[in-house]
């Protein structure tokens, strides 16, 4: 558990290795009880390190040690030691070879880092830190290395041996026992290191690449899922495709894998030619993935395809860099579904990702730099802030380089860093020295933690035909950071005439407008700009597309918001006018039912909601966005003390209220959607994905009505949609609705029919799980009885214990406490059986600030019951100790 690890690590300690390991020679010889793994590394002191020869410390974690050679010679026990987290011993000369041999229990890893089993296979996964679960070794990203592996296994029951690179040798064993040797010509750190053994199934395609290149492509998945890999080998070409014509970036093996496994702490991991994927990021079909998964899986794959370039051939010198793969990833993948399916869709999914999590964390206990300075336990970073708030700070790179010099910039840092682990400082130098900008102020986004509020006011001279904006930024205090200076705030906006034409843009000081949309860089802490030739006053759209990530606050009122949704030129910020139109009518319910007051919704929100609906020529996937109300999650970030019933409350009000006055538009959208998608075959493409989110969100607030043509429709479509989509959509209003009888009877028709597929289940939990009716604390008690539920399975407990406390608010903040205790009682078991799953599933414990003063007490009192527990994990303790402090 919790050794060295908890110390605090620095990036300001970073220091290059003193030794380098050129060649790793690995043999497993995997057995149903133990395995044995013998490295042999081929290594010289590190030219970069200065002179002497320091003793090797290598690093290693539950493993016996059965033998260690240096240059062939047997050390005893006097010639290294050993501590629970490394071994040292001492080299004689420049250039030398380690032999260890060791023995690690796969069989009972439940943590599911370095080597272990999902079911009954074997595979791994060593980012960051879990090689030296396998073998000792210098396990940090500058330390890259050519691999060779030899696996061997018992033939029946692991046929396909696995792993980086391409295949060169295989035989047979005596015994019934067969071999496999990789061999994997790119020099890489140990956290991209794969090895997969079992009995799987491939599909097996190819592409050819921008050199005619033929690289095979294989998807590895068990017997029983080969029907659901066919949208994941789809995505692969088209990420393959997109990647060369958007960077110009060519995939450089004969062979690229994918393997699908059940029991996987994360989304995927990027192993060089070996990704291996949580099945749920995989299997996708018509019949049991919805439109969502069909997205997730194709985000993914390409996410993970796309780490070749922005990860593997060019990574991270140190853990502190994390965002330099991950921050750029995220943007490349958000890019590529962006060009597959609706810009600006997938734009207002992202924001309202990042708003209502990353936000609460940039204003948390846990809050860090995109690129941190310290840390205890590096699993804790991969968090909404290194993912993406990084992506954000890439995005903002692009919008003030342009879209050419972007390309350039890219190009310069692959083709100047290709073989190299470099950091955030060498990205945004390539970017400057490809631009000939200087972004010394921009890399504040890097080194200053939490959200910026930007400010805006207007002033109109009639008289001068001037309009000026006046930003104002400032950004609160996070841990370790009272003081911040300003950043660099890329702002796109646009001015709208009385009948809403966009007017030319030319500022005090230019000859000639620039356009109708423009980027401002606010870069001071209070900035004026005048615009001028304005004739009338304008009405403001601001931070177009989402420019920054930041708080933008503007005396909107509800008139113009209205005037806005229905005229702005911009997608995005039609939808955030709505959006924000919302958040006033509710903020206005919630201080009403606070005051004891008579709920009274304002009646202008159900004319624009009208006004959306009744026009067929609008793009339904963006009428379904601006249909859906901000979530009681983003209500809850932008309060200063969320008010649990009162949120839910209010936003329950206007949902009925709305489905009252808008019940014919939504039953003729609702008809006319499911009469199409019945005749229709599912395609998992934007136009479907419209159709249909349009009808489910129509189902939802027309089921409010409860009536009865109603509950028929949604019955129907329940048992006839031939898609999950449609299926599971017409469950969840089931579910949360007081039509008992129909309710269990789809419960139970759906988990008889799809208990034996697990990712099926999960829906099926997470349905339940998120059920505001009163009683949800017990109904996911009672679930967790269930015989497809099990706390070793990180799906499983993400869709039943996660859905509850992060999507079931009003449930799991009930007032005596029982969820929160619930909750540490969940997180004190997987800390001893997965400190990752544990140490994520706690954080709504962390956001106690936000409550009144009963909830805070009650929070921080199951924090401290968790820290008192016993021995916790360097992940547990490292969230629970500054979340208390
Ligand atoms: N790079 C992996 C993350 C692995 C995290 C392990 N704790 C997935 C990804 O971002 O692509
Ligand atoms: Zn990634």
């Amino acid at each position: 558990m919790r050794t060295e690890q908890s110390k605090t690590i620095y990036l300001k300690d970073y220091q290059v290795p003193d030794y380098l390991i050129d060649e790793t020679h690995l043999t497993f010889e995997l057995f149903e009880d133990h395995s044995l793994v013998h490295a042999q590394l081929v290594m010289r002191r590190n030219p970069e390190a200065g002179a002497g020869l320091p003793k090797l410390v290598l690093d290693g974690q539950q493993l016996e040690l059965l033998e260690l050679k240096l240059d062939d010679r047997e050390l005893g026990e006097g010639d290294y030691s050993l501590t629970d987290s490394h071994l040292s011993l001492q080299p004689t000369q420049d250039r030398f070879v380690v032999d260890s041999s060791v023995r690690i229990h796969p069989e009972s890893n439940t943590a599911l880092e370095g080597l272990y089993k999902s079911g009954t296979m074997f595979c791994t996964q060593c980012e960051a830190e879990g090689f030296r679960k396998i073998t000792f070794y210098l396990d940090r990203p500058d330390v890259m290395s050519k691999f060779t592996t030899t696996v061997s296994a018992e033939q029946h029951a692991y046929p396909v041996l696995l792993s980086n690179g391409n295949p060169i040798a295989s035989g047979g064993e005596e015994g019934g026992r067969h071999w496999a040797t990789w061999e994997d010509p790119f020099k890489k750190p140990a956290y991209l290191f794969a090895l997969v053994a079992g009995d799987l199934w491939c599909v097996e395609d190819s592409f050819t690449t921008m050199s005619s290149r033929e690289v095979a492509l294989r998807i590895y998945v068990e017997p029983e899922n080969i029907d659901k890999v066919q949208h994941a080998m789809d995505s692969l070409k088209r990420s393959m495709k997109w990647d060369e014509e958007v960077y110009g970036r060519e995939y450089d093996l004969d062979i690229f894998m994918i393997v699908a496994v059940n029991d996987f702490n994360m989304g995927a991991m990027e192993n060089k030619g070996l990704n291996i994927f949580n099945s749920s990021c995989v299997l996708a079909k018509a019949e049991t993935a919805t439109d969502a998964a069909h997205q997730r899986v194709e985000a993914v794959v390409a996410h993970e395809y796309f780490h070749n370039w922005s990860g593997n051939r060019v990574t991270c010198r140190d853990w502190f860099q994390l965002s330099l793969k991950e921050g750029f990833t995220v943007f490349r993948d958000s890019e590529f579904s962006a060009d597959t399916h609706s810009r600006t869709v997938k734009r207002i999914e992202d924001v309202a990702y990042l708003r209502t999590h990353q936000f609460a964390e940039d204003a948390g206990p846990m809050a860090h730099p995109v690129r941190p300075d310290a840390y205890m336990e590096i699993s804790n970073f991969y968090t909404l802030t290194i993912y993406e708030k990084g992506s954000e700070v890439l995005r903002m790179i692009h919008t003030l380089l342009g879209p050419e010099l972007f390309r350039k910039g890219s190009d310069l840092y692959f083709e100047r860093h290709d073989g190299q682990a470099v950091t955030c400082d060498d990205f945004v130098k390539a970017m400057e020295d490809a631009s000939g900008q200087d972004l010394t102020q921009f890399k504040r986004w890097y080194t200053q933690a939490g959200t910026p509020r930007l400010e805006v006011s207007e002033a109109y001279d009639a008289a001068a035909q001037t309009y000026s904006l006046s930003f104002r930024q400032s950004c609160p205090a996070t841990p370790g950071q009272s003081e911040k200076l300003p950043f660099v705030i890329p702002v796109a906006l646009g001015l709208l005439d009385a009948q809403g034409n966009e007017l030319a843009l030319r500022l005090q000081g230019e000859s000639a407008a620039q356009g109708t949309s423009r980027v401002l860089s606010v870069t001071e802490a209070e900035q004026t700009f005048i615009f001028e030739g304005i004739t009338a006053k304008p009405l403001p759209s601001l931070l177009r597309g989402f420019s920054a990530p930041v708080k933008l606050h503007f005396p909107y009122d509800r008139d113009q918001l209205m005037f806005l949704m229905q005229h702005d030129s911009d997608g995005f910020n039609r939808w955030e006018a709505g959006q924000q139109l919302s958040v006033q009518v509710l903020q206005e319910l919630i201080g009403q039912h606070q005051r004891g007051e008579a709920l009274v919704l304002d009646q202008r929100l159900v004319t624009a909601l009208r006004t959306l609906l009744e026009d067929e020529s609008l793009d339904q996937a963006m009428v379904a966005e601006m249909l859906s109300l901000p979530g009681e999650a983003y209500l809850t970030e932008i309060s200063e003390v969320a008010d649990v019933e009162a949120i839910h409350a209010a936003r329950e009000f206007a949902r009925k209220e709305l489905a009252a006055a808008l019940f014919a538009p939504l039953w003729a959208r609702y008809q006319a959607n499911r009469e199409t998608s019945k005749t229709t075959p599912y395609v998992a493409e934007a136009a479907h994905f419209a159709r249909r989110s349009l009808q489910n969100i129509a189902l939802s607030y027309l089921m409010l009505s409860e009536k009865p043509e109603v509950l028929v429709a949604c019955v129907d479509q329940f048992e006839n949609a031939d898609n999950m989509t449609e299926r599971l959509a017409a469950l969840a209003v089931l579910v949360n609705s007081p039509f008992q009888a129909e309710q269990g009877k789809a419960l139970a028709m759906f988990a008889d029919f799809f208990k034996d597929n697990p990712l099926v289940m999960d829906q099926w939990f997470s349905v339940q799980a998120g059920c505001p009716l009163p009683g949800g604390l017990e109904r996911v008690h009672a679930l967790m009885q269930h015989e497809a539920f099990t706390l070793k399975n990180p799906n499983k407990v993400r869709a039943l214990i996660g859905a509850f406390a992060n999507q079931n608010l009003i449930n799991f903040h009930r007032a005596d406490g029982a969820g929160y205790r619930f909750l540490a009682d969940q997180v004190i078991t997987l800390n001893a059986l997965n400190p990752q799953i544990a140490s994520r599933l706690l954080a709504p414990l962390t956001r106690w600030r936000k409550y009144g003063s009963a909830r805070q007490a009650l929070m921080k009192a199951e924090l401290e019951r968790i820290l008192a527990s016993g021995e916790l994990s360097s992940d547990v303790y490292e969230v629970v100790s500054k979340s208390l402090a």
